[in-house]
């Protein structure tokens, strides 16, 4: 009797148990069959491809418009892929821009076995050591926005970028700067994040090697919204030019604060500014800021400007600088995704066959950029744009544009 009773209440609650794993949703795991390498979807014809991104936080502005341009690209492939034989999910990550919760989220997505790709992040100290796990799992990461030289230095074979590197973005802006503005005397703030120092160690180079003399190298922490400290070193030093490697958030305070001191000389920073936030924060504080990045003008082409639209309808938002480039770099992901299936005799593909189709894809035209992968996962086509704010108005004026040598 007692013995009926307990295998009755384990079964209740085995139950249960099953009930609760079933609903936790797209980012329920299953385990049993990983592996580690490889995964194999177990026999399932569902593919999902994850975006790992900050959906809130201070980068969210940019890591949202990269979900959403993802999102758009794989919806659009998923008839594509039904004819083939297989069921397209898009699975999105919120990273919060924090690597602790962007390596937690790649356990999960590493663990679920539907999953084949990846496209994210924003934040390159989130994408290193993401991606640690990624190639443990073989997945493949294809970044539209992660510019630090570590993300592909690194020599793993699963990662991918599409846009420009910072030892491009760095020496191109010290270029504009030293030549085009004159600016002899600098003063550097960072954000001490591996994209902000690494951005502006790579500008300081630049613009030491063109005769520039760097009067501070100062850094901030993200989240600080008080700028008077740092500024008042600048005040102190009389530079002809402030740069800043950071994000728009505190870039934004940053400029204005800047402003609202009386300082008048012009600020650069990198792509990390390149964001409709900045302008809202900083207001009409913005004017004679410039900025290098990795994202070109989404709407100077036919393709950009129906993007750009679609995007509007389906969204109900303007486009950001990086929105095209998650939108590529899903199209990028997807056509490995499609040769690895094709190769496979239209067979479910293991992760590392697609990881091995989506290096090899060459010359793929995305909306915005071309791609072609190295064999460090760099894309040959990537170059660094130069923008100025002359209002208060995104995005900025576009005022040169450079490729590599
Ligand atoms: N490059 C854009 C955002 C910053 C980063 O790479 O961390």
């Amino acid at each position: 009797m007692v013995l009926k009773k307990t295998l009755s209440i384990l079964a209740t609650t085995t139950l249960a148990v099953g009930i609760l794993a079933g609903c936790s949703g797209g980012q329920k795991n299953d385990t049993a069959n990983n592996g580690g390498n490889g995964g194999g979807g177990g026999g399932s014809n569902v593919i999902k491809i994850a975006t790992q991104t900050p959906l809130s936080g201070g980068s969210a502005t940019l890591g949202e418009s990269i979900k959403l341009g993802a999102q758009l690209a794989l919806e659009e492939q998923q008839a594509n892929f039904e004819k083939l034989g297989f069921k397209l999910e898009l699975v999105p990550y919120d990273d919060q821009g924090d690597p602790k919760k962007g390596v937690a989220n790649a356990q999960l997505i590493g663990a679920d076995k539907q999953v084949f790709g990846v496209v994210g992040h924003l934040n390159s100290g989130v994408a290193i050591p993401s991606s640690e796990i990624y190639e443990k799992y073989s997945i493949p990461m294809v970044s539209p926005a992660n510019t630090a030289t570590d993300v592909t230095d690194r020599g793993l074979k699963t990662v991918n970028r599409i846009c420009a590197r910072d030892d491009f973005q760095g020496p191109a802006g010290a270029k504009f700067a030293v030549e085009k503005l004159g600016a002899k005397k600098i003063f550097i703030i960072q954000d001490k994040t591996a994209y902000g120092t690494g951005l502006a160690e790579a500008f300081k180079k630049g613009a030491e090697e063109l005769g520039a003399q760097i009067l501070g190298f100062e850094g901030i922490t993200v989240g600080e919204k008080d700028f008077n400290g740092v500024l008042n070193q600048v005040l102190a030093k009389k530079p002809d030019l402030i740069y800043f490697g950071g994000l728009y958030t505190e870039g934004g305070l940053l400029i204005k604060q800047a402003r609202d001191k009386g300082i008048t000389v012009p600020i650069m920073g990198g792509d990390g500014l390149d964001s409709s936030t900045l302008v809202q924060i900083a207001g009409d504080a913005v004017k004679n800021t410039y900025m290098t990045s990795a994202a070109g003008l989404t709407t100077v082409t036919d393709a950009g400007k129906q993007f750009a639209e679609k995007y509007k309808q389906k969204f109900g938002k303007e486009i950001e600088s990086y929105s095209a480039y998650g939108y590529d770099a899903m199209g990028v992901l997807l056509k490995g995704l499609e040769n690895a299936i094709k190769a496979n005799g239209n067979k479910l593909p293991t992760r590392q066959q697609v990881a091995e189709e989506v290096r090899k894809v060459q010359d793929y035209q995305g909306v915005v950029t071309k791609v072609s992968f190295d064999e460090k996962g760099d894309n040959k086509y990537a170059k660094i744009y130069i923008y100025k704010f002359d209002e208060a108005k995104y995005p900025a004026k576009l005022e040169d544009e450079v490729s590599k040598q």
